[in-house]
C-alpha cells in the first residue's frame, strides 16, 4: 500500500467517525437549549447520552483532517481530501467543488485550508429557511418517503414535539396499501397521547385525509399530519395518489402547510434519486433524515440540500419518541470539522 492510498484509507475510516461526531455534538447542543425557537421547535429532544460514548471519535475526525491538510497540501493532499468528502456522501460535485475552492485560494497554512473549507462548508447550508410552517386552520403537515424510511416513526416523533410544545396535532393513517400500517400509527398515537383518524385497509388514502381534516375542525385540533405509503416502485400510482391526497387537502383546508420528505441518512446517492422521485410529484417543503444514529456519512445533508434545493428541517437520531432534533447547520458543520 502507497503512503497515499494509506492516507485515503485513513481518512475514509475517520469519516465512518464523521456522523457519530455530528450526533454528539448537535445532541449536546440541543441539551443546552440553543436552538432556534419556534412553536414546533420550542420543545428539545431527552436524548440518551451517547455523548461520552463518541466524543473521542468526533475530535479524532478533526484532529485527523488538521493532520492531513498539514502534511503539506499538494496535489495527494486535496485528493485525499476529496476522497474525504466523497465517502461521506457530500456528492461527487460538491466535493470537487469544494475543493477546488479551497484549493485555488492557495492557503500557505493548514489552519487556513481548514477554516476556508469549513466557512465553505457554513456557506453550503447558510440562509435556508429551516422553520416549519404551522399556517392554516388547521395546519396540514403531510409526510412522504418510500417505505422503511421512517416516516410513521417521525410523524410520531412530530406529534409528540408539537403536543410539548402546546399544540394539538391529529394524525390521519393514509397509508392505507400496507396491512399493518395504520395499526402502527395508531400504537404511536396512543403513547403520545394524540387522536388517529383511521380509514379502512386498502381504502381511499384521500378520503382518510380528509377525514382528518374534518376531526380536527370537530375537535379543534390545530395540525394534521397525515402518514402516506411509499410505493416507488409504481411511480404512476404513487403521482396519482398524492397528487390526490394534495388536492383534498388544498380543497378542505386551503392549503398543505408541509409536505415533508423523509430521507434514510443511511441510504446515499439512492435517497437522493428517491427524493428526486418525489419532488416531481409535488413540491418538497423540507427534508427529515433519518437513522443518522446509524449513519456513518454525515455529508448526505450538503448532498440534499446542494442537489435538491430542500431545506433538512429535522434529523432523526434513534428509533424512541425523543430522538428527533431540528436540524442546526452550524453545529452540524463544526461537529463535522471538529470544531465542538
Ligand atoms: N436507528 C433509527 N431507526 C429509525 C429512525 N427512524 C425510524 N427508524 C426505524 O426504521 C424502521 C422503519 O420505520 P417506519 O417509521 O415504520 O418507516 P415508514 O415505513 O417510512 O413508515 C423502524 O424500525 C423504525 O424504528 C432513526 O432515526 N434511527
Ligand atoms: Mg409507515
Amino acid at each position: 500500500m502507497s503512503f497515499d492510498t494509506a492516507l485515503v484509507v485513513a481518512f475514509s475510516l475517520a469519516v465512518l467517525l464523521l456522523a457519530a461526531g455530528v450526533l454528539v455534538a448537535v445532541r449536546r447542543r440541543s441539551q443546552r437549549g440553543e436552538l432556534p425557537e419556534a412553536p414546533s421547535r420550542a420543545v428539545e429532544a431527552g436524548a440518551p447520552d451517547v455523548a461520552d460514548r463518541l466524543g473521542r471519535a468526533r475530535s479524532g475526525f478533526g484532529d485527523r483532517l488538521r493532520s492531513l491538510l498539514g502534511a503539506g497540501m499538494d496535489e495527494d493532499t486535496w485528493e485525499a481530501l476529496e476522497e474525504v468528502l466523497i465517502a461521506s456522501d457530500i456528492g461527487v460535485r460538491l466535493a470537487s467543488e469544494l475543493v477546488d475552492e479551497v484549493r485555488t485560494a492557495k492557503p500557505e497554512t493548514a489552519e487556513e485550508a481548514r477554516t476556508l473549507l469549513s466557512r465553505r462548508l457554513h456557506e453550503t447550508l447558510a440562509g435556508k429557511d429551516r422553520e416549519v410552517s404551522l399556517d392554516g386552520d388547521p395546519a396540514v403537515v403531510v409526510v412522504v418517503g418510500v417505505n422503511g424510511v421512517g416516516k410513521t416513526t417521525t410523524i410520531a416523533k412530530l406529534a409528540a414535539r408539537l403536543r410539548e410544545a402546546g399544540a394539538t396535532p391529529i394524525l390521519a393513517a393514509a397509508d392505507t396499501f400496507r396491512a399493518a400500517a395504520d395499526t402502527q400509527l395508531a400504537t404511536w398515537a396512543d403513547r403520545v397521547g394524540v387522536e388517529v383518524v383511521r380509514g379502512e385497509s386498502g381504502g381511499d388514502p384521500a378520503s382518510v385525509a380528509f377525514e382528518g381534516v374534518s376531526r380536527a375542525r370537530e375537535t379543534g385540533a390545530d395540525t394534521v399530519i397525515v402518514d402516506t405509503a411509499g410505493r416507488l416502485q409504481n411511480k404512476k400510482n404513487l403521482m396519482a395518489e398524492l397528487g390526490k391526497i394534495v388536492r383534498v387537502l388544498e380543497r378542505e383546508a386551503g392549503n398543505v402547510s408541509e409536505m415533508l420528505l423523509v430521507l434514510d441518512g443511511t441510504a446515499g446517492q439512492n435517497g437522493l434519486a428517491q427524493a428526486e422521485a418525489f419532488g416531481d410529484v409535488s413540491e418538497l417543503s423540507g427534508v427529515v433524515l433519518t437513522k443518522m444514529d446509524g449513519s456513518a456519512r454525515g455529508g448526505v445533508a450538503f448532498a440534499v440540500e446542494h442537489q435538491l434545493g430542500v431545506p433538512v428541517k429535522f434529523i432523526g437520531l434513534g428509533e424512541g419518541v425523543d430522538d428527533l432534533i431540528a436540524f442546526d447547520p452550524d453545529a452540524y458543520v463544526d461537529a463535522l470539522l471538529g470544531e465542538r
